[in-house]
């Protein structure tokens, strides 16, 4: 049965009525809502370290770090442009601190994590605490704690920053207050967190923050030992190789309530099979080459490269070099896991 033009004319002039009542008919929008699996808005994208670390030293030379509160180049998904995104959830940047500088203190509610790609001797203070920053070192600021960063050294310094922004943005549970003083003062010794909680042994006298993990550094070398360690024995996942958690010692967890990260070994050769999970990851690349495919697209990355994987996105990792590569990766998968959204395939062919 066809409708007629005159009842055609006189539904839209109804949902015209509708709107300006601030309804809507869900039957036109329906089946963009309920797709029949995930339709992210993010889409696979791969930012090169060769092109982008010209641009940091353009930020350190034109931008004094008093005018910014944070010098960062954010990586924005290409179509979630001006949102500050790389996924509807995940936030990335590549933050510059030059020699001598202090990035202020300030404290957010938004989950944050380090992963040091360049330089020596900056740290990271966390309430408190400084962390030295080494290449490979992977670092939490998480929720509501102080944190500045300052550079000792005679060079600038580089790192990744990964935050669940978006996703504190989506819930409208953003708070920020800056510190009285531009650093904190040390309160306890450099790494301090790592003796207390980090070394398999739990101090009896004292209770540890409950909603993430009570280390603030993950060194690089000690991930990296065991990484190597490990890979001299097997062949660990099929999707992934061989990949370690930065764990919370507490509970088994990861490291903050929001976000999970992780470093991975590609064996020489490797050539590992297609998978698709919900969650989005950023993936930044550490040591050796490799190929990321996604959707059926190759991503050929370098040291300091990064990559964003969309929500169930097919994506399968190689080496076809005969040196292992390393990647370093951080997802939201925690954001779903507790409510029943976590879902995960192999995707054959
Ligand atoms: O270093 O505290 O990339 O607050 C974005 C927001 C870094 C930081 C970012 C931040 C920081």
């Amino acid at each position: 049965m066809t409708h007629s033009t005159e009842s055609t004319q006189e539904r839209e002039a109804y949902y015209q009525r509708l709107a300006s009542h601030d309804v809507a008919p869900l039957w036109t929008v329906f089946r963009q809502l309920l797709t029949p699996t995930p339709k992210p808005r993010a889409v696979p994208h791969h930012w090169r370290w060769a092109t982008l670390r010209p641009l940091l030293d353009e930020a350190l030379r034109l931008v004094p770090i008093e005018e910014a509160e944070r010098r960062v180049l954010v990586l924005e998904n290409p179509r979630l442009k001006g949102e500050s995104a790389i996924t509807s959830t995940l936030y990335a940047g590549l933050q510059i601190i030059g020699a001598g500088e202090t990035a202020r203190a300030h404290r957010h509610t938004a989950n944050a994590l380090r992963f040091v790609l360049e330089g020596e001797g900056a740290f990271t203070a966390v309430n408190g605490e400084r962390a030295p920053m080494q290449r490979g070192d992977f670092i939490i600021t998480p929720v509501w704690t102080w944190h500045d960063h300052g550079n000792q050294g005679s060079a600038p310094v580089v790192w990744l920053d990964g935050l669940d922004l978006p996703a504190a943005q989506a819930l409208a549970a953003i708070f920020f207050e800056p510190f009285q003083e531009v650093q904190q003062p040390p309160a306890v010794p450099e790494d301090d967190s790592r003796w207390r909680w980090g070394q398999g042994l739990r101090p009896t006298f004292e209770s540890a923050p409950g909603l993430y993990s009570p280390i603030r550094r993950y060194p690089y070398l000690i991930a990296r030992e065991s990484l190597a360690r490990l890979a001299a024995t097997t062949k660990g996942s099929p999707y992934d190789g061989i990949m370690l958690q930065y764990m919370n010692p507490l509970n088994g967890g990861p490291a903050m309530p929001t976000i999970d990260a992780f470093l991975q070994w590609l064996p020489p050769r490797a050539s590992l099979t297609s998978h698709r999970h919900t969650g989005s990851t950023v993936y930044c690349a550490v040591e050796g080459r490799g190929i990321l495919e996604v959707d059926g697209i190759e991503y050929q990355w370098e040291p300091n490269d990064v990559m964003v994987v969309p929500s169930w996105a097919p994506h399968r990792h190689r080496n076809p070099h005969s040196e292992p590569a390393i990647l370093f990766s951080f997802t939201d998968a925690p954001l779903l896991r507790p409510f029943g959204l976590y879902r995960e395939e192999e995707v054959s062919g």
